[in-house]
């Protein structure tokens, strides 16, 4: 395989501080503001100057209840906004917190449909949700964000691969795949050689759905759906920009960070804020960041991910439409949290700073390997000891190894002393099971 060092559309920016405002002169972007004009006149209709979020009978609805949409509604509950939750258990971290909750499977057209009908505006916390169901909703009038095309082609990562190379967007090179066998065949043919990166088009988050495959025998357990195979890109560094853009195309980033893996879980340990790059690298990422979003026409938060190549390219890697894992540091380090922001630009009010009060490093508490069952959180009183230490507990009843429990922030001036903290932090807590 070969490596697409694709050249960036022309574009021209100017900046203030975090404030990247994007001026778009390629072909391309002028379709993409074209359809942003669109999406004001909509924004006019649904969101016009007296529509009051705070304090009245508006009703925010939130597909999944998990940990990104426990942390969200700390944020609704700051503006009392009201909001109605669905999510497939009747445990989720997030039903303590919303002011109406609804057990149900988000992949199910008339179980997510009848809940639009119950809310004033709908948001998501996962990706996996009936896009069926999103869309008629929206064709009804209701405001869904992000929009359901926009999430469509954000779910089959085939689709977002293929979406990235229209827009010439940099990203390691791919083939799609629409069965596993035809990915075998490919390889015994010679038509792709390893090492390769093999990722589940669908239903693939926090590690699960990538695999590295270094031989005919890393397949072993994989499923048979639709797959991609992705070239390994020897890389630095993986790092992310969270975009905030709202529906009437105000746009924010927030400061690039460095994310530390797992080696065998390909999970997220550490995210470091800021990412201990150059300036002209970490400006380059920004820029690169906000292209994409506006190429999506998004609106909420992007994630967006990316690798830091061995010869300083950036190309994407892939990109998540809602809160992220590498905004969790915002809370505490951040004038406006990520989940703050999510929640000004869908509802078109003015973005929040998204510069940092100090360095921010964030811990991810997984669960521990060998434990499966109700959980037990060790040591926490230790680390609380510590100074800018700020645990957050997701309130899932079960731990599993890997699975995301909890997180960490550590706040300091100092980046390096946050990274020796951050290790203390790791070697201390324990997410484990009687
Ligand atoms: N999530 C969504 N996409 C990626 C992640 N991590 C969060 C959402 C979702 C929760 O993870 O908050 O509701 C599901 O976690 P689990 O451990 O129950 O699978």
């Amino acid at each position: 395989m070969t490596t697409r060092y694709n050249k960036l559309s022309a574009f021209s920016y100017y900046r203030k501080k975090s404030e990247i405002k994007f001026a778009a002169t390629s072909r391309k972007s002028k379709i993409v503001n074209r359809k942003s004009t669109l999406l004001l006149i909509f924004a006019s209709q649904h969101n016009n100057t007296n529509m009051n979020y705070f304090s009245s009978d508006f009703k925010l609805g939130i597909l999944g209840g998990g940990q990104l949409g426990k942390m969200l509604l700390s944020e609704t509950r700051k503006f009392d906004i009201q909001t109605y939750v669905l999510d497939p258990s009747a445990e989720a971290p997030g039903r303590i917190a919303c002011n109406y909750f609804e057990q149900g499977d988000l992949m199910d057209f008339e179980t997510v449909y009848r809940f639009g009908k119950k809310v004033n505006l709908l948001t998501i916390e996962i990706e996996n949700v009936n896009l069926d169901a999103l869309q008629k909703l929206e064709d009804e009038g209701l405001p869904v964000y992000p929009s359901p095309s926009t999430l469509k082609m954000i779910q089959n990562k085939g689709e977002q691969k293929d979406f990235y190379v229209h827009q010439s967007i940099p990203t390691a090179s791919h083939e799609r795949f629409t069965h596993i066998e035809a990915l075998k065949t490919a390889i015994k043919n010679e038509v792709l050689e390893f090492p390769l990166i093999w990722k589940s088009a669908r239903f693939g988050y926090d590690g699960k759905g990538v695999k590295v495959l270094r031989s005919m025998d890393d397949f072993t357990g994989l499923p048979q759906g639709e797959c991609i195979a992705e070239e390994m890109i020897p890389f630095k560094m993986e790092l992310a920009v969270i975009v905030a853009r709202n529906v009437s195309g105000e746009i924010k980033t927030y400061p690039v960070v460095e994310m530390e893996f797992h080696p065998e879980a390909n999970q997220v340990e550490y995210v470091i804020c800021p990412a201990r790059i150059p300036e002209n690298i970490a400006q380059k990422a920004r820029e690169i960041a906000l292209q994409v979003s506006q190429a999506f026409n998004h609106v909420g938060l992007l994630a967006v991910e990316m690798f830091l190549t061995n010869d300083d390219e950036i190309l994407i890697n892939e990109v998540a439409p809602r809160p992220h894992n590498s905004g969790h540091y915002s809370i505490e380090a951040s004038y406006t949290s990520q989940f703050e922001n999510h929640i000004r630009a869908i509802l078109n009010l003015p973005l929040g700073n998204t510069d940092s009060k100090a360095a921010g490093i964030m811990v991810n508490l997984v669960g521990e390997e060998g434990f499966s069952g109700p959980v037990i959180y060790q040591n926490i009183e230790n680390i609380l000891a510590i100074n800018g230490v700020t645990p957050h507990i997701y309130g899932k009843k079960e731990t599993r190894p890997f699975r995301k429990m909890g997180h960490v922030t550590i706040v300091n001036e100092d980046l390096s002393k946050a990274r020796k903290i951050a290790e203390e932090v790791k070697n201390t807590i324990r997410v484990i099971s009687n």
